[in-house]
């Protein structure tokens, strides 16, 4: 009898759906399919992980360990045992930590290929611990937005998702929600039914703004300058909530006081290129509804100014009390609702707290200049900087040094895996077990393993308790198992967690946190984890990043206001967002989803294309000072005059070309939470 299995889908998806896997007799999995009993996953899945068996069974799948036969960055490899692999990594890890350069020269390189807690730090962050590796600042990704919004909120919270089919207006800000949150469609079109607009905001016209009422293309790097002046016709007019704003936020004031003097719809509409009539509209139409729900994901702090971008577009909802209403507010990320207890299993007590850091977002500097010591050992898992990193020629370059000592725990031989001197081959989240939080609701959930591991695939945990094991580290915490790692991070935590236990977990497969329903984080009363316990509007603690403290525009650095030499010779933004079959470089090799994907496009205005006789089909390059790539010209209105777009992240080994996106992206950092910024990138673009 086939049996059904209750998994999670470990993917960096805010969705983090409940998945149902049908298991042969012999042992295969034959069936996957969304669990329609989960609140959220309502029984479906994506177009990515729908084909999640083509995945895991793929021919390509890494089912023995292997080492290094060619030159670096060749790809070529040879079988090896896994003694052999381990002896081999714990000399070459041991020498360097009895060298000069001593243990720091020993880097791990992560973030969410599993969002897994078991699979992703757990065990890995005790190992380096241990041995005193470097850290690393993992700001690929959020960082910005979310380091931004805590320090405004002091968490990472916000409204709850189940309740959206309250609000009476919805903006989809920065997010491309049928793509990357596909699960919250259902509660936004309940809403929609109840006779709310959905509005979204983004400079392409992505398949949500083409399916919302209405969508507004906004200069990319610009949302602060927008929701300032959504602020000054609140103010102006009189739609702020006086009694809100003075109980629960400090510095509302200063904020006043700013948006009234500079940021005029008028000028607003220069800075965001968009009609003063809009801005106007904007700003009214949030001020005079209730409840209003702001869906604002990553996308629009991938530029410099990003962590301010999302500080003043979290704060609309705290100048009109939506945060009050059921279904109101504003959502980045929940995250920080969740209080596993990470310390415990991580084991964040151990080790060389003084030991540096480094920022994943420079690993290109970080292998090319970093010099005290250099990085004389990489060890990657749950990533693949190869292909998603920015400025990948600078990456390429470091990686391939003959005295980098590059380990990967990888399910495939990726861009990165190309560069390894020892490949290891790592499980699913259908060969082993784990629990996970989840960044867009608020369940816990438990995965269950539904198959027995390929071949001589093991779990990351299991990877590095036998690195460990091999290089003679007799620590009891780096033996333990992944039952005792679950258990650390379900015990001596707080009272959001009643009930989440291990036994609820296995029993339930997801559980929700213990929080009314609807939650309703920030209404008023809350008192916060911020210096004052209220909203920081006036942010000591951003004035000490050397920012002002209260939120302002800051124009992209790769701009005609910051730039006008370099405006000049790259005239056009380009944006590199995920494509809709692809989950930043993963599934890019899954030959069904390849096909449906297409081939590397650029899309790009038919003004923008004429005055560089580009054809529609036609191949071409793109390129700035950091490199180039190529890709077929789709010449389309869905993007504006100015911006062009690169759906992304394919593997360079797997394209004709041998690049992708990332050549022409930059190691610039954020204002707030040192992170990435994609999408400010300015190139030009010729045919071939
Ligand atoms: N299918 C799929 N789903 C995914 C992912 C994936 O790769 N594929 N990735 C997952 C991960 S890791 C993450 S972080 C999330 C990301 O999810 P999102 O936050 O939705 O991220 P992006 O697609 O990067 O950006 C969303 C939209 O922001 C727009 N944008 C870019 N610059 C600006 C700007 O300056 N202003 C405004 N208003 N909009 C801008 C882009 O055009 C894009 O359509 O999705 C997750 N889900
Ligand atoms: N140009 C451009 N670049 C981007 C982005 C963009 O929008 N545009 N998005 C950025 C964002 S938001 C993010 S989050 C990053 C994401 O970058 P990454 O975190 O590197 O994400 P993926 O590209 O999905 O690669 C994850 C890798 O982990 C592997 N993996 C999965 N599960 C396991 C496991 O259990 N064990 C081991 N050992 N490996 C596993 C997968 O096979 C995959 O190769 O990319 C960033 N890069
Ligand atoms: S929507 Fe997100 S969580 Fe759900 S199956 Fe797809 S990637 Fe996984
Ligand atoms: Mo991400």
């Amino acid at each position: 009898m086939p049996q059904v299995i209750r998994a999670v889908c470990p993917h960096d998806c805010p969705d983090t759906c409940m998945m149902l896997v049908t298991v042969d007799d012999d042992g295969r999995a034959t069936r996957i399919a969304g669990d329609p009993e989960h609140a959220f996953t309502q029984g479906f899945l994506c177009t990515k992980v729908s084909k999640y068996l083509e995945r895991t069974y793929h021919p390509d799948r890494l089912t023995f360990p292997q080492i290094r036969a060619g030159a670096k960055g060749e790809g070529r490899f040879r079988r090896a045992t896994w003694d052999e692999a381990l002896a081999l990594i714990a000399d070459r890890l041991n020498a360097i930590i009895a060298s000069a350069d001593g243990p720091q020269a020993i880097l791990p390189y992560s973030y969410a290929g599993t969002m897994g807690l078991v699979q992703g730090e757990a065990m890995a962050s005790r190992f380096f611990r241990r041995i005193g590796a470097s850290f690393l600042d993992r700001t690929i990704c959020s960082s910005a937005g979310g380091e931004a919004f805590a320090l405004t909120y002091g968490a990472k919270m916000g409204t709850d998702p189940e309740a959206v089919p309250e609000a009476k207006l919805i903006l989809l800000w920065g997010t491309n929600t049928l793509t990357s949150n596909p699960h919250l469609w259902p509660f936004i079109r309940k809403a929609r039914a109840n006779g709310a607009p959905v509005i979204c905001i983004d400079p392409l016209r992505t398949r949500t703004a083409a399916a919302s009422d209405e969508h507004i293309a906004i200069r990319p790097g610009t949302d602060a300058a927008l929701a300032m002046g959504m602020m000054h016709v609140l103010f102006r007019d009189g739609h702020e909530d006086r009694q809100y704003l003075d109980e629960m936020t400090h510095g509302w004031e200063k904020l006043r006081e700013r948006v009234l003097r500079d940021y005029a719809p008028e000028r607003v509409s220069a800075i965001c290129r968009l009609p003063v009539e809009t801005i106007e509209r904007l700003g009214t139409l949030y001020g005079t509804t209730r409840p209003t729900f702001i869906r604002l994901n990553y996308g629009l702090q991938r530029h410099a100014g990003g962590g301010s971008a999302v500080r003043a577009i979290s704060l609309l909802p705290a100048i009109t009390g939506a945060w009050n209403d059921a279904g109101g507010g504003c959502q980045l990320s929940s995250s920080g609702t969740f209080a596993m207890n990470t310390a415990a299993m991580e084991r964040t007590d151990l080790g060389n707290h003084a030991a540096r850091t480094i920022n994943m977002t420079l690993l290109g500097r970080a292998l090319t200049e970093v010099d005290d010591p250099p990085v004389k050992a990489l060890i990657v898992y749950n990533s693949n900087p190869g292909s998603i990193a920015p400025d990948r020629e600078n990456v390429l370059r470091g990686l391939r040094r003959d005295d980098l000592f590059t380990v990967v725990l990888e399910h495939f031989q990726t861009d990165t895996a190309d560069y390894a001197d020892v490949l290891l081959p790592a499980t699913t989240q259908l060969e082993h077990e784990d629990i996970h939080k989840a960044y867009g609701h608020l369940y816990a959930m438990y995965n269950r393993r539904s198959i027995e591991p390929l071949g001589e695939a093991l779990p990351n945990s299991e990877i590095f308790r036998r690195i460990a094991a091999a290089m003679k580290l007799d620590y009891p915490e780096l033996r333990e198992s992944d039952e005792e790692l679950m258990r650390a991070a379900l015990t001596g935590t707080g009272d959001v967690m009643r009930g989440v236990t291990l036994e609820a977990l296995r029993e339930h497969g997801s559980v929700r946190l213990n929080l009314p329903s609807p939650h309703l984080p920030l209404r008023r009363g809350a008192i916060l984890k911020t210096p004052s316990g209220k909203i920081e509007i006036d942010s000591a603690q951003v004035a000490a990043l050397g920012l002002d403290p209260v939120p302002d525009y800051i124009a992209p650095r790769e701009s005609e206001e910051r730039a006008p030499e370099l405006a000049r010779r790259f005239p056009l933004a380009l944006l590199s967002p995920p494509a809709h079959e692809f989950l930043n470089s993963s599934f890019a090799n899954v030959a069904s989803l390849r096909r449906s994907a297409g081939k590397p496009a650029l899309e790009i205005h038919a003004d923008d294309a004429k005055v560089r006789a580009i054809e529609n089909g036609s191949r071409v390059k793109i390129f700035n000072d950091r490199g180039t790539f190529t890709a077929d010209a789709v010449v389309t209105d869905r993007v504006r005059p100015g911006v062009v777009s690169a759906p992304s992240v394919w593997w360079g080994r797997l394209s004709g070309d041998g690049a992708n996106a990332n050549q022409t992206t930059s190691q610039a950092l954020t204002d707030i939470g040192r992170g990435a910024t994609f999408y400010d990138n300015l190139v030009e673009v010729a045919p071939v």
